[in-house]
């Protein structure tokens, strides 16, 4: 039932005006206020907060139907739910939950996740943004970059350094909102997909945080934004997994009408068995996926998984959008038809939420442990 909604959603919604607004670099506004009427803002938060309570698995559902469509409405619902609500229910406090979960859960705000810096990507534990305690606030400098939903958000969650000499331990993470004094939105990234997303990077000059917008006991930033990003993985994977079925639809589907040498191209074995190799792959992706989301849903352990899913996820929508390009010919490399997006779109997602060698790193540190 979740994911027909979701299919009938981004064919009805999403579908007309998606060209353009990849074009024009256009944030999906309306089609966002829309996804969070329908509940698809805060889909894990439990009821009590405003949400869906429901579980992982529908999540991954709903993420790769809106994604086959449009990858740029996605990555704003997948960070929204997955790293921004996930964050705040797990670890936030009572203040935190009815002040801003509420909101962001019923899609009435929109959440952002700053985690990156123009020196801490992969290298998180890097943190130049300082939060110096100031008693009863804390005085938040620095920048983040490549922030999803950062100029569109109305609350942000951003990671910084309160204890240099603590190294990661001396890490913390903050609720800071869109218009406190200091607080900057840099101009807008020109990306090469997602580019109906929203990306910015931002600024803080002498912003004041009040203490109780401190999410967790004093150092625990770094944990905070290793375990929400585990999470977020599988929002990810389950976007590229998206992306990637999206592609393969439309390959197959133009492989049945248009016609080469007498016959649809179905019907040569050059295309025929690159549909096979592609349905394989996604297959393989889309079951791990449902694992790492399965797992979480069980309370185990899910960083391994999550990580193994959006390796493989990333990596078989890159693979497919490529073949789904070469399957529709010269029509492939034009926008009408939508694969050349999907390929520009499939990049990012072996990039943001740890980059596919990260996701090595995770998946090798945790094979190895005893
Ligand atoms: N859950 C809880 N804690 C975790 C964790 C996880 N999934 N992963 C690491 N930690 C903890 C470690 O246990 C360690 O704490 P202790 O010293 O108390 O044991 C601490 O975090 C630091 O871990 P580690 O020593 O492994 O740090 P590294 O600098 O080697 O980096 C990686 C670890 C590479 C895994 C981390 O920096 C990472 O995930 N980087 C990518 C960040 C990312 O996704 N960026 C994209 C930005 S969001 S678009």
């Amino acid at each position: 039932m979740i994911r027909d909604a979701a299919r009938d959603f981004a064919k009805n919604e999403l579908l007309p005006g998606v060209i353009e607004r990849d074009t024009h670099q256009k944030f999906p506004a309306e089609q966002i206020k829309k996804m969070g009427e329908l509940g698809f803002m805060g889909m894990m938060v439990s009821p009590e907060y405003g949400g869906g309570g429901m579980d992982t698995i529908s999540y991954a559902l709903a993420m790769e139907e809106i994604s086959k469509i449009d990858a740029s409405a996605s990555v704003v619902m997948s960070v929204n739910n997955s790293l921004v609500c996930y964050g705040i229910e797990k670890f936030g406090n009572d203040y935190h939950k009815h002040k801003y979960l509420v909101p962001l859960a019923t899609g009435q705000k929109l959440g952002a996740f700053c985690l990156s810096e123009p020196e801490a990507g992969s290298d998180a534990t890097s943190q130049r943004t300082t939060a110096i305690d100031q008693g009863d606030y804390y005085l938040l400098n620095g920048t983040k970059n490549w922030i999803t939903n950062g100029g569109t958000a109305d609350y942000y969650l951003v990671v910084a350094q309160t204890d240099k000499e603590k190294k990661h331990k001396g890490i913390n993470v903050f609720i800071v909102e869109k218009g406190w004094e200091g607080f900057e939105i840099g101009p807008k990234e020109d990306k090469l997909g997602i580019r109906g997303s929203d990306t910015h990077s931002l600024n803080f000059n002498d912003v004041k945080v009040p203490k109780e917008n401190r999410i967790g006991d004093d150092g625990f930033g770094f944990t905070f934004a290793m375990k929400t990003l585990s999470g977020g993985r599988i929002g990810i994977a389950s976007q590229a997994l998206g992306i990637a079925s999206g592609a393969y639809e439309l390959a197959r589907n133009y492989s049945k009408v248009r016609k080469a040498f007498g016959t649809e191209i179905c019907n040569h074995q050059a295309i025929a068995f690159k549909l096979a190799d592609m349905l394989t792959e996604i297959e393989a992706a889309r079951y791990l996926v449902w694992k790492a989301a399965w797992e979480k849903d069980q309370g185990l352990n899910y960083d391994i998984s999550g990580a193994m899913a959006k390796l493989k996820a990333s990596q078989v929508a890159m693979n497919v959008t490529v073949e789904a390009v070469q399957i529709h010919g010269g029509n492939g490399y034009v926008k009408e038809y939508h694969v050349e997006r999907l390929m520009r779109d499939a990049k990012i997602t072996q990039i943001y939420e740890g980059t596919s060698e990260i996701q090595k790193i995770v998946i090798s540190r945790g094979l190895l442990k005893d």
